[in-house]
């Protein structure tokens, strides 16, 4: 029979990352958003208890948790903050092309850097004119003898004014397409500079930075599985770490549900409780509903990976669905709310704000859909993808 009884190490997680959303998130969610405040402290305790680096093998100190259970966990930070969750959830991200293409020596390096203490790290694809299109970056790495020398400038990256390290993605052949894409581990320290803190709409807790790299030279060991393999690289990561975006998203969807529930249970209009109206009730239901078909397609994808199969399909249908499942989701709350609902005092109309970005980074849902079209259409093409190694 195929099911998704959770082990009792998998609850005991999710039990824990629930306590910490509540105990140290939410009380200061709606604080946090209002002026951007960088968290910290929660950062140190999340690493503290380990939510943080959940992929990172045990033999560079992390847990080594399955994807499964690391989408358990982000379900629960981004119920609690999904602005705190993205700051909590980056490494993940940043470290996803090491683990894949990482020598022995740079997983110990830079895994080991993450585990030992409660830094940050993070990834650098986007650029002002290449988002979707990814091959058409323009950042270049240039080789020069047992160095590359990175000259260009990474925008909307995710806790780019905090991390210690990147990976960074760069043209080592401008003429060849997404076939002339590699990948890198470049310090802070090598001369990285961070241009902009950016001022958002939504999930303000997080730090969004543009980062310039002009003429900084990484050791040439410092590539990421071989010299024009970026692309896919880049690809299969997105294909690991979109389980947990979608788990995100399941969060703040489950969030505002949750609000929504609780207010139509007490505000009474037209003598009874708008609960007893149909309108209403009709409304409730459907956020139920599509939060429940979300989590199904994020545990479906992140199972897919824990047992060894490719997982494109799955994963675009899972970020897409549980992306505009949050969207959905806290628009209706506010409508449940009412007029009420369009005001800062109460707590949904930051979930629909911060609901927003899952739409758009780690691959809009336009481009997710993108995805689903030609998995579906061109099947064999498809299963050509089926790249294990870099
Ligand atoms: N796993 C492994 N390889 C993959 C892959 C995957 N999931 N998807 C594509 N590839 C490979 C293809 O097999 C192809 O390989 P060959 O060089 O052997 O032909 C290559 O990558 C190029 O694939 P494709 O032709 O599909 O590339 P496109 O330029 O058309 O781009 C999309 C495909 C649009 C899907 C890709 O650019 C994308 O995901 N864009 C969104 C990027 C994104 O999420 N940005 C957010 C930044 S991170 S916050």
């Amino acid at each position: 029979m195929v099911d998704f009884t959770l082990t009792d190490e998998q609850k005991d997680l999710r039990e824990m990352a629930h306590s910490f959303a509540e105990k140290e998130m939410r009380p200061v969610a709606w604080e946090y958003d209002k002026d951007g405040t960088w968290p910290q402290e929660i950062i140190e305790k999340a690493w503290e208890l380990g939510l943080m680096n959940s992929h990172i093998p045990a033999e560079y100190g992390g847990p080594g948790l399955d994807y499964l259970t690391g989408a358990l966990i982000e379900e629960e930070l981004g119920w609690g903050c999904s602005g705190i969750g993205t700051t909590l959830a980056c490494n993940g991200l940043a470290t996803a092309p090491i683990i894949l293409g990482g020598s022995e020596e740079l997983k110990k390096k830079y895994l080991g850097m993450l585990t030992e203490e409660p830094k940050l790290a993070s990834f650098c694809l986007t650029e002002p004119d290449a988002g979707s299109d990814v091959s058409s970056m323009r950042t270049t790495a240039v080789k020069k003898g047992d160095k590359y020398v990175i000259n260009g400038s990474k925008c909307f990256i995710t806790n780019g004014g905090y991390a210690d390290f990147f990976t960074v993605y760069a043209k080592t052949d401008k003429d060849a397409g997404h076939r002339g894409i590699s990948a890198f581990v470049v310090e802070k320290e090598w001369g990285v500079v961070v241009d902009k803190k950016e001022d958002k709409l939504g999930q303000r807790a997080s730090n969004t930075a543009t980062i310039t790299f002009n003429d900084v030279e990484v050791p040439a060991e410092n590539l990421l599985g071989e010299e024009n393999k970026g692309f896919k690289l880049a690809m299969m990561t997105l294909d690991r770490t979109r389980p947990g975006v979608a788990a995100m998203a399941v969060g703040i969807a489950r969030a505002a549900f949750e609000f929504a529930r609780d207010y139509s249970r007490e505000r009474v209009q037209f003598g009874v409780p708008i609960a007893m109206h149909q309108a209403i009730q009709f409304m409730i239901a459907d956020m139920a509903t599509k939060i429940e078909a979300a989590r199904l397609l994020t545990w479906q994808s992140a199972a897919l990976l824990d047992n060894g199969l490719r997982n494109t399909l799955a994963s675009s249908h899972a970020k897409r669905f549980a992306a505009d499942t949050a969207m959905e989701v806290t628009t209706d709350a506010v409508q449940v709310f009412g007029g009420y609902g369009f005001i800062k005092e109460y707590p949904v109309e930051k979930l629909m704000r911060d609901a927003k970005i899952m739409q758009l980074y780690e691959g809009t849902s336009q481009i997710q859909r993108l995805v689903i079209a030609r998995e579906v259409l061109m099947p064999r093409q498809a299963d050509e993808r089926a790249v294990t190694k870099v």
